[in-house]
């Protein structure tokens, strides 16, 4: 039998459309942090329009959460940004830095999909800072520190020329960003080859960035979508230390198999925990949030010491 990377929780799924005390489809695709002790996340949920709102949900142990009363962040009526998230918010991230949660999230409307950024202090009130792409992008996520004094982030702008790659881009103040260079590529033939993008912030090793992100892979069947794992250099992320040959997560369980999207885990955050583990969160066929517990060093082992190239 193949190495298990990720365990999964025996309470999958944590949590789901029947947790949520308004009405809504779908609850997936969550960023997860600490704040104060606890556990906060932010989960997408369709509504039965089809378009995409953000929730809030606490918990104290990282698998039992309750959802808040209302959603935490529905789509702008403000000037600029009701322009670009008519249609919905998707997919949010997390990240601590200096002091503040800010939140990268997927914005549509007809003008397309950018990444929109937002902050907050204490996950009562949110505010929108600036949208930080243009469209046809989706999957930012910010390091949760400055290298070198600048903000960097990892996106994922899709095009028709290139296979769908993750890159890396420069801020100097969080809204203009730049430098941007191609840093990991799908490999054909391979569980990621259609196409990949950032899953959870990327997280401080002892050994450098480990970023865990999700990969495609086509089949007559539909798209599988996955999880792997790459490092990057501490001081230059733009380096690619490894990238796992193999996947360390693929829809098994029932709810990621068959839902809104079958055989589907999606992640948008993970926590790293003292002990040397990490919390992963993802979304299972984009119907339900489950959660699971890694080794750190494990997954970093594999980038290292299995790889396939990145480019
Ligand atoms: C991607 C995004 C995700 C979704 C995934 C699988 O393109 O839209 O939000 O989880 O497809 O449907």
């Amino acid at each position: 039998m193949s190495k298990k990377f990720v365990t999964r929780y025996e309470g999958n799924p944590i949590l789901t459309k029947d947790d949520i005390p308004y009405p809504v489809q779908t609850v997936h695709n969550a960023g997860v942090t600490k704040h104060n002790g606890r556990y906060v996340m932010l989960f997408r949920s369709h509504l039965d329009t089809g378009r995409s709102i953000i929730g809030l949900a606490e918990s104290d142990d990282g698998f039992n959460f309750k959802a808040h009363s209302e959603p935490f962040m529905v789509p702008s009526k403000e000037p600029i940004f009701c322009e670009y998230e008519e249609f919905g918010v998707e997919d949010p991230r997390i990240s601590l830095l200096e002091g503040a949660y800010y939140i990268t999230y997927s914005a549509y409307s007809a003008n397309g999909v950018r990444i929109g950024l937002a902050k907050t202090k204490d996950f009562r009130t949110v505010e929108r800072v600036a949208f930080i792409t243009q469209a046809d992008y989706r999957n930012v996520v910010l390091f949760p520190e400055r290298i070198d004094g600048k903000y960097v982030r990892l996106d994922r702008p899709h095009s028709e020329l290139n296979p769908w790659s993750i890159w890396i881009s420069y801020s100097p103040d969080l809204r203009h960003w730049g430098d941007s260079r191609i840093v990991l590529k799908p490999e054909q033939y391979h569980w990621d080859q259609a196409k990949i993008g950032p899953g959870a912030p990327p997280i401080h090793t002892e050994k450098g960035w480990l970023n865990i992100y999700h990969g495609v892979f086509p089949t007559m069947d539909g798209h599988v979508y996955r999880l792997g794992v790459a490092s990057h250099k501490f001081d230059d992320p733009a380096r690619i230390l490894g990238v796992g040959d193999r996947w360390i997560l693929q829809p098994e369980d029932p709810w990621e198999v068959v839902g809104y999207v079958h055989n589907v885990v999606f992640t948008c955050g993970a926590v790293p925990e003292e002990d040397g583990t990490l919390k992963l969160y993802w979304g299972g066929a984009d119907t339900v949030m489950c959660a699971g517990t890694a080794v750190i060093d494990e997954l970093v082992d594999l980038c290292l010491t299995d790889s396939r190239p990145a480019t």
